[in-house]
């Protein structure tokens, strides 16, 4: 099969599932064309089934806003009819699905299949912006497979666009479960903590909606009662805010912000705890990604969040915004060292069991051959 899959190359889920599916098809013999505005992250050694499409855009004094999305389509259709591509598969919405929309017109309706799959943001806050809603929907409409990384956002996507459930197929994001295995470049505890202390962490965008503020509101309440220290990882527009909440709470000794890292499992494999307290998750891959390195969650009753984390067993989750039951369950779980060892036990079995590579990708690999055949 020969598959384009445009993404967003940043640190965001999107972009770091885009990436592993096309490692994963691109592992099975498919030759994969990748169409971003630079390469993803996940993307930077060299693959043979793997080939690299820069989007251009063009620069011109009139444009206030730069076309990105003509840009995409025209590359689009470009690698399609070069290539004899069999499907263009956009990763989130906006504006992907609506330029692989544009590039099948151009290139002639029937020689390729277009796949959208929907991240969360793409429908709750982008996509259902009134700016945009139209386009998303339509474009949602004409895509010949759709997939949701949730339950719950699939149920999302047909309220509030009105589009039948049967037309959105759900496939959890997937996670290599060998992966922190294989790489020797794991952190050493004692630099974070020299005297023992636990360690909690968080990784996100830093962006509102992962609520960052709660993360350290929620981290003073532990510190009080244990010696700990709170790893932040990533960059984004609420560090600042973030920065400062930790100052006011005086605790810059005890809180170290690690900046952008590529593999969060490297640092994973000291924390004790993940936190992931967000407003809106619509699956939660940074939950899942810590759940493979065994480290239970603790977070928010929020999106797709409880499809990932198993309350009771794999971590908490409590209503946004309960700093305070966060704080507490964390607490009791650092507290009781045999209670702690089976919730991490129970972390990395629901990885392994139910977001393993073996156990998602046979869906992809059914879903293609559904479109492709449909
Ligand atoms: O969470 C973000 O801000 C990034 C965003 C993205 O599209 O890159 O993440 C969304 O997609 C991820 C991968 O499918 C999901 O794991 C995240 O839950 C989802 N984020 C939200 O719904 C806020």
């Amino acid at each position: 099969m020969k598959i384009g899959i445009s993404c967003y190359p940043t640190h965001g889920g999107s972009g770091v599932v885009a990436s592993e599916l096309a490692l994963q098809l691109a592992n099975n013999g498919n030759e994969v064309h990748i169409l971003s505005y630079a390469t993803p992250f996940r993307l930077t050694e060299y693959h043979p089934n793997i080939l690299l499409h820069d989007i251009e855009v063009g620069v011109y004094p009139l444009f206030k806003y730069p076309p990105y999305a003509l840009g995409l389509a025209t590359k689009m259709a470009e690698v399609a009819q070069d290539y004899n591509l069999d499907i263009l598969h956009a990763h989130y919405a906006v504006p992907h699905a609506t330029s692989a929309y544009l590039a099948k017109q151009i290139i002639g309706g029937d020689k390729i299949k277009i796949i959208t799959t929907l991240h969360g943001t793409d429908i709750t806050l982008t996509g259902a912006d009134p700016s945009f809603k139209r386009v998303v929907k339509f474009s949602i409409e004409q895509s010949d497979g759709v997939s949701a990384v949730s339950h719950y956002l699939r149920d999302r996507t047909c309220e509030e666009f009105e589009i039948p459930k049967d037309k959105i197929e759900v496939i959890h994001n997937f996670i290599d479960a060998n992966r922190g295995m294989r790489r020797n470049t794991a952190c050493r505890r004692n630099q974070y903590a020299p005297n023992g202390e636990k360690i909690l962490m968080h990784a996100s965008n830093f962006r509102p909606v992962k609520r960052t503020t709660d993360v350290v509101r929620i981290f003073q309440r532990v510190h009080e009662q244990i010696p700990a220290k709170l790893l932040l990882v990533g960059e984004g527009p609420d560090r600042i805010l973030v920065q400062q909440v930790i100052r006011d709470l005086n605790l810059q000794n005890d809180v170290i912000f690690l900046g952008q890292v590529d593999f969060i499992d490297d640092l994973l494999k000291c924390a004790d705890i993940f936190l992931l307290p967000s407003e809106q998750e619509s699956f939660g891959l940074a939950a899942l990604e810590a759940m493979n390195c065994a480290i239970p969650v603790i977070g928010a009753t929020t999106g797709g969040m409880a499809e990932v984390v198993v309350d009771g067993e794999t971590g908490f989750l409590f209503p946004v915004g309960e700093i305070s039951a966060m704080a507490k369950a964390a607490v009791e779980l650092l507290h009781d060292s045999e209670k702690h060892i089976k919730f991490k036990e129970n972390a990395r079995k629901r990885a392994v069991h139910t977001f393993a590579t073996d156990v998602i990708m046979p869906q992809w690999d059914q879903f293609y051959a559904r479109v492709l055949n449909g």
